[in-house]
């Protein structure tokens, strides 16, 4: 079966959406694998983040990911990757269609909720560094 990770964001968890969202994944069909509720700090960011690290932007998504606490959680599924990219919706929130997570929740860029694995490659490497035990 197919699995894929998403990572709650500080905005998301501050929001008090995290009953929420995971709620849409279960009636979606997914499986939660495994969940946890941590802080990101600099160290992990960049691990995380490291696809970005040296991009314009990279300075303001590791403060913003280390600003409070997240929930990340693996999910199983069919086709889980696609299907939950095509949950969370568009990165840009105010450009996300409604409907979506991000388009329901938001109207940030770097605030945009919720990651999500954009590949199973992605997915590999993000879950090694969050659930290193799975
Ligand atoms: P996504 O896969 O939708 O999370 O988006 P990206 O991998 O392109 O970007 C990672 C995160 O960096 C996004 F959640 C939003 C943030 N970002 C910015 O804040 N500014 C940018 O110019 C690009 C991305």
């Amino acid at each position: 079966m197919d699995r894929t990770l998403v990572v709650i964001k500080p905005d998301g968890v501050g929001r008090r959406l995290v009953g929420d969202i995971i709620s849409r994944f279960e009636r979606r069909g997914f499986k939660i694998k495994a969940m946890r509720l941590f802080e990101f700090d600099s160290k992990l960011a960049r691990d995380f983040y490291s696809p970005h690290i040296g991009k314009p932007f990279f300075p303001e998504l590791e403060n913003f990911i280390t600003s409070g606490p997240v929930v990340a959680a693996v999910l199983e599924g069919n086709k889980a990757v696609d299907v939950v990219r095509s949950m969370i919706g568009d990165t840009k929130s105010f450009e996300a269609a409604s409907g979506t997570i991000r388009g329901d929740y938001g109207l940030g860029y770097t605030d945009n909720v919720i990651h999500a694995s954009d590949s199973t490659e992605s997915y590999a490497r993000e879950s090694k560094i969050l659930f290193p035990n799975l």
